[in-house]
């Protein structure tokens, strides 16, 4: 019998039946934070490969996404299709679907902060944090959304204009405070147009020295605040200055505060740099700097897709789950969210799917990365046996 998966307004049933297995997994909304209560039911005793996994239940993840997440639909060809909707409505579904934290750009928390004096900053970013507070839900990170301002127009930090890098730096500062009033200590730096329509535009040399100054700034700001840059190699730019993984944490050796500047790795990004996301979450784990992740998926080299999660290569997608899980990332409080969109084409009825699939097919990843013969694959390997290797991991997500 085929795995079925249930959801309930704030319950997940995971019902696996097999010819010599049945797990039934019962969580309630609240089931991935430290203190959540978890019950597994086995109606039938488990085979030897999958019992010791779920008996252990390393540990469980916490699930976080952004209010720009549940969007409308508009594309550079088209308007929107869905109707817009409150934050509260946003908030509302986030908690109803069972998520723990919500990610914030800064405008997102204080929307049109251009325009307001600190003294509003700190009065609106309060006025939210208790609504979270109230709501039972974390911040997880604010990120300055420096790409929108007509001053940013050709980059924000590697401008080539002094008065528009002030600009950039000062808007980062201030949602570092919002941070803080949120009671995060994260702030995510996705550096959107520092990079080149064409080369001889800016100097790149110099746009390292822009990078690292803006950086020290922000160390400088809050001696307790956590910087993640998310690299992308391109879109909205021809070539992005900060592309990969390894770019970002080798400008966090430049910074005055290395330990304090770490990385976010966004699925779509990492492929759409030709890079496989599994082989990105090993490397910046290796350094201890993978302080969050926007799990989605990309069908190949186009526009930023922001697929649901396994949506284009459910291979990828396990590979990836498996990294997470071999590094224990989540141990340290690190939330998964998910940076997907809607299809354009959703109705206003199914506007959560995308992200409730996400999680599902997270979960059901786990699942298959905890039952995966270790054993089998760790002989094939010492054989090198990859032919059979390949074949196991087909036939082992494909199930029964
Ligand atoms: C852009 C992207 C952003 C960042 C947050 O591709 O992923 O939404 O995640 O600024
Ligand atoms: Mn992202």
């Amino acid at each position: 019998m085929r795995p079925e998966y249930f959801q309930g307004s704030n319950t997940v049933h995971a019902c696996s039946a097999g010819r010599d297995a049945r797990l039934y997994v019962r969580q309630d909304a609240r089931r991935y934070t430290g203190s959540a209560s978890v019950f597994l039911l086995f109606f039938f005793r488990p085979p030897a490969t999958v019992q010791p996994h779920f008996m252990a239940m390393k540990h469980h993840y916490k699930f976080c996404f952004g209010p720009w997440n549940i969007s409308e639909g508009q594309d550079p060809y088209g308007p929107t299709t869905r109707p817009a909707q409150s934050f509260d409505w946003k908030l509302a579904q986030l908690k109803k679907h069972g998520y723990d934290a919500m990610m914030f750009h800064d405008d997102d928390a204080v929307p049109d902060i251009d325009s307001k004096s600190d003294a509003q900053v700190r009065k609106e970013s309060r006025e939210l944090k208790k609504k979270l507070d109230d709501a039972g839900v974390a911040a997880e990170m604010t990120a300055p959304r420096l790409w929108f301002d007509p001053r940013t127009i050709d980059g924000g930090f590697t401008n080539n204009d002094p008065k528009l890098r002030r600009y950039a730096i000062e808007r980062s500062l201030r949602c570092i405070d919002v941070a803080r009033y949120l009671g995060t200590d994260l702030m995510v730096i996705w550096l959107a147009r520092e990079g080149s329509y064409i080369r001889e535009s800016k100097n790149a040399r110099r746009c390292v020295d822009y990078l690292v100054e803006a950086l020290d700034k922000m160390l400088a700001h809050d001696k307790k605040i956590r910087l993640s840059i998310e690299p992308k190699p391109n879109e909205p730019m021809d070539h992005a200055y900060v592309p990969t993984i390894g770019h970002a944490l080798a400008i966090a050796q430049l910074t005055r505060d290395p330990k304090r500047v770490g990385c976010l790795i966004e699925s779509a990004h990492a492929i759409l740099a030709g890079l496989d996301p599994a082989d990105e979450i090993d490397f910046a784990m290796a350094f201890g700097k993978l302080w969050s992740l926007h799990l989605n998926d990309q069908n190949g080299l186009k526009f930023d897709q922001d697929k649901p999660f396994g949506s284009a290569n459910l291979r990828v997608a396990f590979n990836q789950v498996r990294a997470l899980e071999r590094n224990g990332y989540g141990k340290r409080g690190e939330y998964v969210c998910f940076d997907v969109h809607p299809f354009r084409t959703t109705k206003p009825e199914h506007w959560m799917a995308h992200l409730d699939n996400s999680r599902r097919t997270f979960l059901r990843l786990l699942e298959k990365a905890r039952t995966y013969d270790e054993a089998t694959a760790k002989k094939l390997i010492a054989d090198r046996n990859y032919a059979a290797l390949d074949q196991m991991v087909i036939e082992h997500l494909l199930g029964d």
